[in-house]
């Protein structure tokens, strides 16, 4: 063990009462004291926080070590805020405009807030997730070389009890259990009370089984060192009995109502406890039944002491929401907040004098202060920010797969593999994973390649019984590929870990993750969760659209773009041709690694398509800009066809047959309409700050005239492109699928769907007539 377990337990004992009361007061202040200019509510969870405390005590001024990493529950933010303030690493200024712009967020944001956050919560369940992803990474790493033993660390997770109801949390622990995953500490804040009410009591000992089943150790922390005592007391067995057999609500409503309810509630129902009862008066009474393990700091130290192995463990402490706050217990506590009055009993209660409410160690006597300020000395080593860190791995020049005709998802397939055989530092630091669609989403010759990921050597049973098969696959500590089960969520999870490697261990990976363009929607949450702590990853989504014909309806995804277009984070491109595809993949890299970069997410599908011929690479900036001229228009060109992806042949197609008719007929292509509309809302802000400059989709467009209009066609929600008509004011047709796809032949879904070229000749005859 790193730590001698010398922790002055009255030392801890008075951090925890500042973390109560900063954490209130800061809440406090933001809703009662600073002014409020739009008359919004401003919130924040006292009750929460107060939830809390000791176990945050116990962990950041105890058990912490330099690499351990921890996601904070969402609702304790506050109580992030005043650790690190009481460590001299968070501002006043910051607490005081908690909640405000610039000021400390509401709940704890790697991106946004100014102290260390190790993952950004706030979607409950995501936070708890993902550092089982992240250890798992850490052993992807140490496995690879690229991580000192020393430098390993445990994940730790804060969970409130209501959480545990996300069934993303369960798709992680089985995903984890047949990865072997180590190092976890997940420890939940079990006060039986979520944001409604109080919880299930149907569910009291059955998620403890069910961690347990996935290989976990539970530590179930219930009762604290006074209500021990008086277990050993005369007939303490009863009280213990009449304890565990108490619903959540009772407990709950008990704790609110305080000594004199509890008194009379035990003598009437085990009155068998007389003694201990009447040998305490009501404030004693409510300090013993309220002494839950989560609010004695000794239970909580001995329980992070007896666990330093490896293991994953779920600590069940058990608390009162609330806990020492005039609502504890009260169901409605969640966002509850003191009223003044409440407050300056607090605040008299607490020995805070008014106007110092924010001393940091306020109301800590001379004698307790050596003792106090050693741990937090000792504490803050800990708990230092890191510079984020990037890589400066050189990306080389993807070249072109060769073909005369191919599809963007086997191309992409290719590309990976040319660089599995050719090697170097980039290639090395891929590392690919996918929910059970690796072979269909062309990664298998990848994987051949570079093998399964695996802590144990696994044997290719079929390889080693001579049984024909293509896909070749090895695993061991070495591999480049980490298999998931069919869990979307998992997917985003691994790939945000496996995005932030830079930031946890100081050595940036080169995530790409494959699955079906429809199943994004299965994570999305997940997916916007990765991006909104800026994790860096390539996520390849393919097929897609009912390009897909056979397939039918079920896998033809339709609102991707659209998503896309409102995530931020990540940029969106469809490729054509296999020679785009080769930029944006070597862009993707690069924007992996660029401090100011993001993450990438290209739609492919599974159609051959004729390449195209070039003359010059004049075609792959605007390319990586969202679009360029395939055809270029004619000067003051009336109309063009605007078309993205898969149905670029029918584009083509309908340009030829109407290009002789149609003078000066453009075919724009378009490669993201993400890029085009970002850059679109920019210039338009740049212009008010002096800058003259047009935006690349400006430029485009203004090549045709004013009176223009537009056939847009994408094999999506046409709203991904109809939009561009509102840029310099062209008239649009759009073209696009608004309904669910079926099974069927290229040619009959696209007539069906009005994607093919009569429809595209209708769409420009539209616009052609005189209005
Ligand atoms: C995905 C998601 N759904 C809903 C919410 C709104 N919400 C915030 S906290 C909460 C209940 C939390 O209860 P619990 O986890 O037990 O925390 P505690 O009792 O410690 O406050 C809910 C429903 C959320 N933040 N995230
Ligand atoms: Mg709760």
């Amino acid at each position: 063990m790193l730590k001698p377990v010398t922790t002055d337990i009255e030392a801890l004992q008075i951090l925890e009462e500042r973390l109560r009361w900063l954490s209130a007061w800061t809440i406090h202040h933001a809703n009662h004291i600073r002014g409020n200019s739009d008359g919004l509510k401003v919130g924040g969870h006292q009750a929460s926080c107060a939830s809390m405390t000791a176990i945050m005590a116990a962990l950041y001024f105890h058990a912490l070590r330099p690499n351990d990493r921890v996601a904070v529950k969402p609702h304790a933010g506050p109580v992030l805020h005043a650790i690190h303030y009481l460590l001299g690493s968070q501002t006043r200024e910051a607490l005081e405009n908690f909640r405000g712009f610039d000021g400390a967020q509401s709940y704890p944001s790697r991106t946004k807030d100014k102290i260390p956050v190790d993952f950004s919560t706030g979607s409950v369940g995501l936070g708890v997730a993902i550092t089982l992803f992240a250890s798992l990474i850490q052993d992807y790493l140490g496995a690879h070389g690229r991580l000192e033993n020393e430098d390993r660390g445990r994940f730790v997770a804060l969970i409130g009890d209501a959480e545990l109801d996300e069934g993303n949390i369960y798709e992680a622990i089985i995903e984890g259990a047949k990865h072997d995953v180590r190092n976890l500490w997940w420890i939940v804040d079990y006060n039986r009370q979520s944001l409604d009410a109080t919880t299930a009591d149907r569910m009291f000992g059955r998620f403890d089984e069910i961690f347990a089943s996935c290989g976990w150790r539970v530590e179930t922390l219930k009762y604290g060192k006074l209500l021990e005592t008086a277990f050993r007391e005369d007939c303490g067995d009863a009280l213990r009995r009449w304890i565990d057999q108490a619903s959540n609500a009772d407990y709950a409503a008990l704790t609110y109502l305080g000594g004199k309810a509890w008194r009379e509630r035990l003598l009437a129902e085990a009155p068998e406890t007389r003694s201990i009862v009447e040998r305490r008066d009501d404030a004693e009474l409510q300090r013993l039944m309220t002494n839950l393990a989560g609010h004695d700091l000794e239970t909580m130290i001995e329980a992070f002491d007896r666990c330093d192995d490896d293991v994953p463990t779920l600590f069940i402490a058990y608390t009162i929401k609330g806990f020492g706050l005039p609502f504890a217990g009260h169901k409605d506590n969640h966002a509850g907040l003191m009223n003044p009055t409440q407050m300056a009993a607090l605040r008299e209660s607490m020995g805070v004098r008014e106007g110092h409410e924010w001393e940091p160690l306020e109301s800590v006597g001379d004698n307790a202060r050596p003792g106090v300020e050693a741990v937090l000395e000792r504490s803050r080593i800990a708990r230092e920010k890191r510079a984020r860190s990037f890589g400066t791995v050189s990306v080389p020049a993807i070249p072109t797969p060769a073909g005369e005709e191919q599809s963007t998802q086997a191309a992409f397939g290719r590309i990976l593999l040319d660089l599995a055989k050719a090697g170097g530092e980039l290639a090395d630091r891929i590392v690919t994973t996918s929910p059970d669609v690796t072979v269909s989403t062309n990664l298998g010759a990848w994987v051949n390649q570079r093998g399964l990921f695996r802590r144990s050597e696994l044997h290719d049973v079929f390889a080693e019984a001579k049984i024909a098969s293509a896909q070749k696959w090895g695993g061991g500590n070495k591999g480049q590929h980490i298999e998931l089960g069919i869990a979307e969520s998992n997917l985003f999870l691994m790939l945000a870990a496996a995005g932030l490697s830079g930031d946890l261990f100081g050595t940036r990976l080169f995530p790409i993750g494959t699955l079906y363009d429809p199943f994004i929607a299965r994570g999305l949450d997940s997916l916007n969760y990765a991006c909104y702590q800026d994790a860096r990853f390539l996520l390849v989504a393919t097929p897609s659209g009912i390009t897909l014909g056979p397939e039918g309806g079920a896998h033809q995804s339709i609102n991707p773009p659209l998503i896309a277009l409102g995530q931020p984070g990540l940029r969106h491109y469809e490729p054509t041709f296999a020679d785009e595809l080769a930029a944006m993949m070597e862009e993707a890299f690069h924007l992996i690694d660029d401090p100011m970069g993001e993450s990438i997410y290209l739609r492919l599908s599974t159609r051959n398509i004729r390449q195209v011929e070039r003359t010059d690479d004049s075609w792959r900036q605007g390319a990586l800009k969202g679009g360029y001229w395939l055809r270029e228009p004619g000067r003051n060109a009336e109309a063009a066809i605007v078309a993205m992806g898969a149905v670029m042949p029918e584009a083509l197609a309908a340009w030829d047959e109407l290009k002789d008719d149609v003078s000066g007929l453009g075919l724009l292509a378009v490669t993201s309409p993400d890029l085009l509309h970002r850059g679109w809302t920019a210039a338009q802000a740049a212009r008010w700050q002096g800058e003259r400059k047009a935006s690349h989709v400006e430029q485009l467009l203004s090549r045709l005239s004013p009176t223009a209009g537009l056939a847009t066609l994408a094999d999506a929600a046409p709203a991904s492109l109809s939009w561009l008509g509102g840029v310099l004011g062209q008239r649009v047709a759009p073209l696009g699928v608004e309904k669910f796809g079926q099974t069927g032949s290229l040619a009959e879904l696209y007539a069906a769907y009005r994607l093919g070229g009569d429809a595209i000749t209708e769409a420009v005859a539209e616009l052609l007539l005189p209005q």
